[in-house]
């Protein structure tokens, strides 16, 4: 087996009604549901912070979600509090196939630096242990599903393809945020990387 399916944070935080939710990001559970049960590997992936985050905006005195701030590893851009560790905010959505999981990675616990991209933290060097994972178990083709297509969607699979993988992101099964434009350079991005836009 030589193909994963990578299920990006699926969670309550970021559905409607959550803390930051992405519009109708509820909408594609059924079709990752479907999509999980032909897939070879499945690993999903947690957001998963501490109370008091730095990339909350609440720990930045006089700044608002959705600004960018300058942390030492560079920009950042700041969130209401969500997918706060063991809050129901932070579990998955209820209707998720979890049990189809081989794994659940974890990323975004520590307090000082946020981790959008599965395989790398924000800094970009610090790695979350996704590559040695895969490459062990000999899968060398990754599918992206999940929330958001314009942050942790978008930073794994680019991530994945500089790794060498053959990524694709299933773009019907994914939702975005879309923050100052990020959509459009997202998509551009990822096709420019060598992803597939399927
Ligand atoms: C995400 C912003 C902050 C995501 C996570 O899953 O795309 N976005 N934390
Ligand atoms: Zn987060």
């Amino acid at each position: 087996m030589t193909h994963a399916l990578i299920v990006i944070d699926m969670q309550n935080d970021f559905c409607p009604g959550g803390a930051l939710a992405v519009a109708d990001g509820d909408a594609i559970v059924a079709g990752i549901n479907a999509e999980m049960a032909r897939a070879g590997a499945v690993i999903l992936t947690q957001d998963w912070h501490p109370a008091g985050h730095s990339s909350f905006a609440s720990q930045h005195q006089g700044r608002a979600p959705l600004e960018t701030v300058l942390l030492p590893y560079g920009a950042q851009v700041l969130w209401p509090d969500h997918c706060v560790q063991a809050t129901m905010g932070a579990q998955f959505h209820p209707d998720l196939n979890t049990e189809r999981a081989d794994m659940i990675l974890r990323k975004g616990f520590r307090p000082d630096i946020d981790s959008y991209s599965a395989f790398f933290e924000n800094d970009q060097t610090t790695p979350t242990g996704l590559d040695g994972y895969l490459r062990t178990r000999g899968i060398t083709d990754l599918d992206f599903v999940g929330l958001a297509t314009d942050f942790c969607v978008a930073w794994s699979a680019l991530d994945a393809a500089r790794l060498g993988y053959r990524v694709r992101v299933l773009t019907e099964l994914c939702r975005g945020i879309d923050v100052n434009g990020s959509m459009a350079r997202t998509y551009e991005d990822l096709r420019a990387a060598g992803v597939a836009l399927v």
